[in-house]
């Protein structure tokens, strides 16, 4: 027998918010950032990113959907982004949406391979299992991206807080930069 009943909610593609909403927002200030930015957090209270959840059971056989508002903003040079995970079970995929803003998508292998990608609206970043993933907000405007996964994917947070992503991204003088990490 099925598991569960279908449901609709309603996704304003430029806010990223659903109506009805599904679960618990996640909210992320800087102070949550402490150890994954370079420098320490100048103002710790301030908001970096809310996740707005579609939750379904954490089975192989579901798919967790949920939209990221990243506000545009800089802690040192870098700018505002998310913690960036690996997923738990290692080879769990997902796919992303860009709904607004202009962004960046970190992804890096466990050998240290990466890639940087751009988040534009419309744009679909496909993020292959075995890659961490980390979105940077590099415009002047909330970054908005919908992103669907497996399931059961989880996310390990405690490789990249130890290890960081091979490269940062920076503010410039003309534009966002992507260096090499030095402490990667
Ligand atoms: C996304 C991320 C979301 C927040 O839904 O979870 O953008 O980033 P962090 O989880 O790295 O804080 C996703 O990739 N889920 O698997
Ligand atoms: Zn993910």
């Amino acid at each position: 027998d099925p598991k569960l009943d279908p449901f609709t909610t309603l996704l304003d593609l430029k806010l990223g918010t659903f109506d009805p909403e599904r679960g618990p927002v996640q909210v992320r200030t800087q102070e949550d950032l402490r150890g994954f930015f370079q420098a320490d957090p100048p103002r710790p209270d301030e908001l970096v990113y809310r996740v707005m959840p579609v939750p379904v059971p954490t089975e192989n056989s579901e798919i967790q959907c949920s939209t990221t508002v990243l506000e545009p903003g800089t802690v040192g040079d870098e700018y505002y982004m998310t913690k960036g995970h690996f997923h738990a079970v290692r080879d769990r995929s997902e796919i992303y949406i860009g709904l607004a803003g202009e962004g960046c998508l970190v992804l890096a292998t466990e050998d240290g391979r990466h890639r940087v990608e751009p988040i534009r609206e419309g744009m679909v970043n496909y993020v292959p299992g075995g890659w961490a993933h980390r979105s940077v907000n590099v415009g002047d405007e909330p970054l908005v991206f919908f992103a669907a996964y497996v399931g059961d994917a989880g996310h390990d947070y405690a490789t990249i807080e130890r290890d960081g992503f091979p490269v940062l991204v920076c503010r410039g003088d003309d534009g966002p930069v992507v260096t090499d990490n030095p402490h990667y």
